[in-house]
């Protein structure tokens, strides 16, 4: 079975998946449910349908493209990952491993493989928190993991539900459906570009993912009291956003102090409210995200993240409130889908090293129902969300044949 990747005919998908966009290029903006996102899914299913696979969607959105095996009925073997971009993103995050898993399907099946367990190519909705706050709704609901009651809740910034915006994007089935049943995928293998420098300082063209840190992320909120910036003497103030200050000091000092290079936390977004040069904040709202590869170290981080609040809110007399949005488990990659991914680079003598993915993905909720492992190629400079975010043909092309030679043999 000799397996050849069209490299050019991918290249051009991808410039054409980022045209359809919100930003101007080179930089790329696809917001779940919106417009542009609408528009990438209708696109991306034609290319399926031209493919011969099967196309269905399910109630949040998730799109499964599927090359039906010998054994329809036997679990399947999936791959994939998100089309949807944070605000002024690059091409390839998410989109390597949707339209890689794309080519690598056309490749088995110009190679003469028939597969005899089905072959699902997903399109996970929402990988990014952009929206409603929270990454990787798609994949949290078809494992179990985000409730169809806790999914209707979330909001995004104007106030409109989840609920209200799937049925406006015309995704009406109950969400009650969403939840795959046990034993549904066999094994799923996600291709991915690194998002980090490792790959590309040792020269290396892949990197076989053996775990995926655990993700966690507060929303804390910061109540002083306001007034004139000029009027109110220094000893009379109560400034939220010199709290916050020190609360952004706080969590950055608590990351380091965990004594492992593993732990980050990072504050992402700062509201000063209300935000006006001559007026004393009143009120700031802060998010923080916080990872580890070890979820003790993580959770350790949080409690000293907590004891900060509690110390910051006594000394300046403020009032600090702290909502959790998500803190989730790490994922240990199964050895068997790691040694697949391995084997098929051997075969086809590519060098590659065991590596832990610091960005979460949807085989990290992928891997509460079923056994993942995930294949990273390099970018340049390891840069990725931003518009320079860049991986070569070559690199690409890498990937998407290890990427088919795993999934035949997973699914022979
Ligand atoms: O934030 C992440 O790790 C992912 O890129 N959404
Ligand atoms: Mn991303
Ligand atoms: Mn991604």
């Amino acid at each position: 079975m000799k397996i050849e990747v069209d490299r050019d005919r991918l290249s051009t998908e991808i410039a054409e998946l980022a045209s359809i966009s919100e930003a101007e290029p080179p930089a790329v903006t696809r917001i779940v449910f919106t417009l542009a996102d609408l528009e990438a899914r209708a696109w991306f299913i034609r290319r399926c349908e031209k493919a011969g696979l099967a196309v269905r969607q399910d109630a949040i959105g998730n799109i499964f493209a599927r090359w039906t095996g010998s054994e329809p009925n036997a679990p399947a073997v999936g791959t994939g990952s998100h089309i949807d971009a944070i605000p002024n993103a690059g091409k390839y995050d998410g989109v390597v491993g949707v339209l890689g898993g794309l080519e690598a399907i056309r490749a088995l099946q110009r190679s003469g493989f028939r597969p005899k367990h089905s072959i699902e190519l997903l399109v996970f909705t929402s990988e990014e928190p952009t929206r409603f706050g929270l990454g990787c709704l798609g994949s949290r609901m078809l494992s179990g993991t985000l409730s169809a009651e806790a999914a209707r809740k979330l909001l995004d910034k104007e106030g409109a539900s989840l609920e209200q915006v799937r049925r406006i994007a015309g995704y009406n089935a109950p969400l009650e459906e969403v939840k795959l049943p046990p034993g549904y995928y066999q094994a799923f293998a996600e291709l991915h570009i690194e998002q980090g420098p490792l790959l590309e300082q040792q020269g290396i063209p892949l990197g076989i993912v053996t775990q995926i840190a655990a993700p966690a992320s507060l929303r804390i909120s910061v109540e002083g009291a306001g007034g004139h910036a000029g009027a109110v003497l220094m000893p009379d103030r109560r400034d939220a956003l010199c709290a916050a200050a020190e609360l952004i000091l706080a969590v950055e000092d608590s990351a380091r102090a965990s004594g492992a290079l593993d732990t980050v936390a990072t504050v992402g977004i700062c509201e000063v409210f209300p935000g006006a040069v001559n007026s004393i904040p009143s009120r700031v709202h802060l998010t923080v995200d916080i990872r580890d590869t070890s979820l003790e170290r993580r959770d350790a981080v949080m409690r000293a993240i907590a004891g900060a609040l509690q110390t910051i809110q006594t000394k300046r007399q403020v009032s600090v409130q702290e909502q959790l949005v998500n803190a989730d488990a790490p994922a240990q990659c199964a050895p068997a889908i790691v040694e697949a991914l391995r084997e098929s680079c051997l075969k086809h003598e590519l060098p590659n090293i065991p590596m832990v993915s610091r960005a979460y993905h949807d085989s990290l909720f992928m891997s509460r129902i079923a056994p993942v492992a995930m294949l990273f190629i390099p970018c340049r400079n390891g840069y990725s969300h931003r518009p320079d975010e860049y991986a070569s043909p070559g690199d690409i092309g890498r990937g998407v044949l290890v990427l088919a030679e795993t999934l035949a043999t997973l699914a022979a």
